[in-house]
């Protein structure tokens, strides 16, 4: 699970990005960083399960911050957004194979509209142009895509009785999108059989799609210096957050250097240190224009809502032993998982290890203290001891 930031030159993408990927000290080390320089790993927030068991946890592949566990996910900085870019222009290969491993997207705007379209500083730009530019800009990627395949897949469906949808997920695999996402496109377009697939067809169903395999939230950066209320006019129109990326870094460094105390989506930070003034003025800005306004900086809540409400993850916590809630060597709630709402007890022993979905036998849910079979559907929270054979 892939998630993308995405936007124009300017907009805030790496700020946002880097705010997302910093974490404490001690899980810097973290092993699945850096594979390329433009992916890193964030953290999304939930209550912690230590609260319920009134333990105090040593994570080991995540951290956990005042009883909220920050679960990793792997983000994306996708290069390049620029007009043209489906048509392979500025930067756009790279663009696009960026944007292909993601699933889902966050644009960053510049909400106080003073980027223009390529990036440089300008006045009274309309964000609502940039988001309404980057879901036609990967719209017609898509459909590119599908125009060009579409005569092999229309002949393979007509003339040798291929199934339709099997053999668009073919053609389509390399965008992340599957056997579901184009089902249930097929049946949100109307579109259910090769023989409807005229042009208009295919460009309905490439846009619905894209929509379902990529979604795309919209992070309205930049809220501090909006003075033409430009959030204001688009938050009835689009599912758009507030955000300022750089109160949230400014919030994380601070709190990486003991400044402050600032658990990431809080609404508040305490000071801890004697502050230089320059340092006390920047932060009361925070309080002031941003905080106190919004309730957050707006950072966490993207990822949050990208993780939880559009991939529709739960975390879950697997141990080995169910009396000290912790791993073999006594970590309590060592490892905090995400996997798919409605998975099965199997499906997280399978995660965990191959062997040991394999040999599955039960597990524990430990909350309940109540043994579960292997298709028990998990919740968020749950913590299971898996028990599998030799
Ligand atoms: N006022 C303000 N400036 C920001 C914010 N986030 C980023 N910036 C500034 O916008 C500029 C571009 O940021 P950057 O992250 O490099 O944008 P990218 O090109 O999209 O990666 C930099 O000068 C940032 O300091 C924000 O929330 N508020
Ligand atoms: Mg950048």
């Amino acid at each position: 699970m892939m998630v993308g930031v995405v936007g124009k030159p300017n907009a805030g993408k790496s700020t946002f990005f880097k705010a997302l990927t910093m974490a404490d000290a001690e899980i810097a080390n973290f092993p699945f960083t850096t594979i390329k320089p433009n992916i890193g790993v964030g953290y999304v927030r939930s209550e912690c399960a230590c609260g319920f068991f009134k333990l105090s946890c040593s994570p080991k592949n995540s951290y956990c911050q005042g009883s909220n566990r920050f679960t990793p996910v792997k983000l994306i900085d996708v290069a390049g957004l620029v007009p043209g870019a489906h048509e392979g222009k500025g930067l756009g290969n790279q663009f696009l194979d960026d944007l292909r491993q993601a699933d889902v997207l966050i644009h960053v705007v510049d909400v106080s509209g003073r980027t223009n379209e390529r990036g440089e500083p300008s006045e009274g730009c309309d964000p609502e142009n940039d988001i309404r530019f980057l879901s036609e800009e990967i719209d017609l990627w898509f459909a590119g895509i599908i125009q060009k395949n579409w005569e092999k897949i229309r002949t393979r469906v007509q003339y040798e009785n291929k199934d339709l949808i099997k053999e668009l997920a073919v053609q389509l695999s390399g965008l992340q999108v599957n056997e579901g996402h184009i089902k249930r496109a097929l049946d949100e377009a109307g579109v259910d059989e090769a023989a409807k697939f005229t042009g208009d067809a295919i460009e309905r169903f490439a846009r619905t799609l894209r929509a379902i395999s990529k979604p795309i939230m919209i992070a309205a950066n930049k809220i501090d210096v909006d003075t033409s209320k430009n959030y204001e006019r688009l938050k009835g129109k689009y599912e758009i957050t507030p955000v300022c990326a750089e109160a949230e870094l400014a919030l994380r460094e601070a709190g990486k250097k003991g400044l402050i105390g600032y658990t990431p989506g809080d609404p508040k930070f305490d000071v801890k240190a004697g502050l230089e003034p320059k340092q006390q003025k920047a932060l009361d800005f925070i309080k002031a224009k941003i905080l106190d306004v919004y309730g957050s900086t707006g950072v966490q809540q993207c990822l949050n809502a990208a993780v939880f409400g559009v991939l529709k993850q739960i975390v879950v916590y697997p141990v080995e032993n169910e009396s000290k809630i912790s791993d073999s060597k006594g970590n309590v709630l060592p490892d905090s998982y995400l996997i798919n709402e409605g998975s099965t007890a199997v499906e997280l022993a399978y995660k965990v290890h191959t062997d040991i979905g394999s040999k599955f036998i039960s597990a524990i849910d430990c909350k309940t203290k109540m043994r579960v079979g292997r298709d028990h559907r998990l919740k968020d929270g749950d913590v299971l001891k898996i028990m599998a054979g030799r």
